[in-house]
């Protein structure tokens, strides 16, 4: 079946988490929403005001009481699908729930797939393509400034700026294929240069917003600060004092680390994972040899390293020679400032509760940097491949009009830019595209 050809149902699904809770939701929308309901809910009146809500008892249809509850009614074209829906909202147990939503499935309702009301409120118009992946966004969103971007999506802050784009690139598109159309006349709509002009800065405002996915991803999936260094220099007992607990193992004995001891913490509202690593040395045990070769993959997977060494002891070549190797950004931190006579450079030490702020500090300084609260970021790879497409596209457009290529196959190149972008708002889409959407999403949203 096309996906679009399912709208005609009336559908119903638990929108709250499943398991007990001080109350569960139903949602029920769709052409039958009411007269389904009222099986169940007979203290429903005839004509149900939009947003208003209803208490009463709902009964099977053997007369038997299943819940008190309270109904939200949304009429069609006030809702958030669009269409006619209810929110049951009952006791909040599996048990009651699986009941009321199998009344309602005999009542003439079926159960929604996944994401399927926010497909029917992108088909009735009452968002864009982007707006309903900002609620995936949203509702999956861990850290506080991936759910704050998320909610700007979903005001069509991202669509907008897209849309602005949009409308210019068509302006531009017009105006290239009348000169083609009037060239015969020797006459222009507007000149080569404005348009280059135009397109050129169109270019530019999409190279930044694909370079924010960088941004976004962060937002998204956090950041991994790696602790690495030689054996014995106090990575554990470092990680221990930035997450506040015993969580790897300290000894005196250098190797004690063998394996990725790992805890996250919420900083600058993003989410960063720490990871401890086993000390480098040369062994012959297997079995360090493996923690080893783990520290080594580490390494690779890291957004951030703190490479630690013993100020007491100093920084040895070997050292040096291993944060030469590092390609990451790099922080060389000094440990154990209470046995060392030297303190230049970053130095801590893992017995002062204080030091912690200095560490969790450089982390902090290190997001500020990539500034993601003032802008608008890409939290979706759908979206990054997409814009990312039509900016080449519009960068190939801008070099063929400098070289003086046929306006012809230059608006080739812009036309697929447009299109694009008109995915990305999903002003363009096909049963693939909506099904690669929607199949991220949990059912009863
Ligand atoms: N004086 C002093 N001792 C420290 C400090 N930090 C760690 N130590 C001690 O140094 C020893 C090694 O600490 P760990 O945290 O196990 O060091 P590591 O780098 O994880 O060692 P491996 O896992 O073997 O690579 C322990 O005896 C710690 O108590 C510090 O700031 N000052
Ligand atoms: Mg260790």
């Amino acid at each position: 079946m096309r996906l679009g050809d399912r709208n005609l149902d009336t559908i119903c699904a638990l929108s709250t988490a499943s398991g007990h809770g001080g109350i569960a939701v139903i949602r029920v929308s769709g052409g039958k929403a009411l007269e389904s309901a009222r099986n169940l809910a007979r203290f429903l009146p005839e004509m149900p005001h939009s947003h208003q809500i209803y208490f009463g008892t709902l009964k099977t249809r053997d007369e038997e009481d299943l819940d008190e509850v309270l109904i939200s009614y949304f009429a069609k074209g006030m809702s958030f699908t669009g269409e006619e829906t209810l929110e049951i909202s009952c006791h909040g147990s599996p048990q009651i729930s699986g009941r009321i939503l199998r009344e309602l499935c005999a009542s003439g309702c079926r159960a929604a797939e996944r994401g399927e009301f926010t497909f029917r409120a992108f088909m009735n118009g009452n968002m864009d393509l982007i707006q309903a992946e900002s609620i995936l966004s949203l509702v999956q969103s861990e850290a506080p400034l991936q759910a704050a971007q998320a909610l700007k999506q979903l005001k069509g802050g991202l669509s907008e700026k897209i849309l602005k784009i949009e409308e210019q690139l068509i302006w531009c598109l017009a105006h290239l294929e009348a000169n083609i159309d009037f060239s015969q006349e020797g006459l222009q709509s507007a000149s080569s240069e404005m348009l280059l002009l135009q397109l050129a800065s169109l270019e530019s405002e999409l190279a930044d917003l694909v370079s924010s996915y960088k941004q976004g991803r962060i937002l998204r999936d956090g950041l991994t600060v790696t602790l690495v260094g030689a054996v014995n220099v106090g990575k554990s007992s470092l990680l221990n004092l930035i997450l506040g607990e015993k969580r790897a193992l300290v000894s005196e004995i250098p190797g004690t680390t063998r394996d990725l001891v790992d805890g996250e913490l919420f900083i600058s509202g993003v989410k960063v994972r720490f990871v401890d690593t086993a000390g480098v040395r040369e062994s012959q045990d297997p079995v360090e040899k493996l923690g080893i070769e783990r520290s080594r993959s580490a390494l690779a997977d890291s957004d951030l390293v703190f490479f630690i060494f013993d100020l007491s002891l100093g920084l040895s070549e070997n050292e040096k020679k291993m944060v030469a190797g590092i390609t990451q950004s790099c922080l060389v931190i000094g440990n154990k400032s209470d046995q060392a006579q030297i303190r230049d450079g970053i130095n801590v030490c893992a017995f002062h509760p204080e030091d912690r702020n200095i560490l969790l500090g450089l982390v902090e300084k290190h997001i500020d940097a990539f500034k993601i609260e003032d802008q608008s970021v890409l939290l979706n790879s759908r979206h990054f491949e997409l814009l990312n497409a039509s900016h080449h596209l519009l960068k190939q457009a801008c070099l063929e009009m400098r070289e003086g290529v046929s306006e012809d196959l230059i608006c080739l190149s812009l036309r697929e830019a447009l299109e694009r972008l008109q995915e990305v708002l999903g002003k363009r889409y096909d049963d693939e595209i909506l099904e690669r959407v929607f199949k991220e999403f949990c059912i009863g949203k």
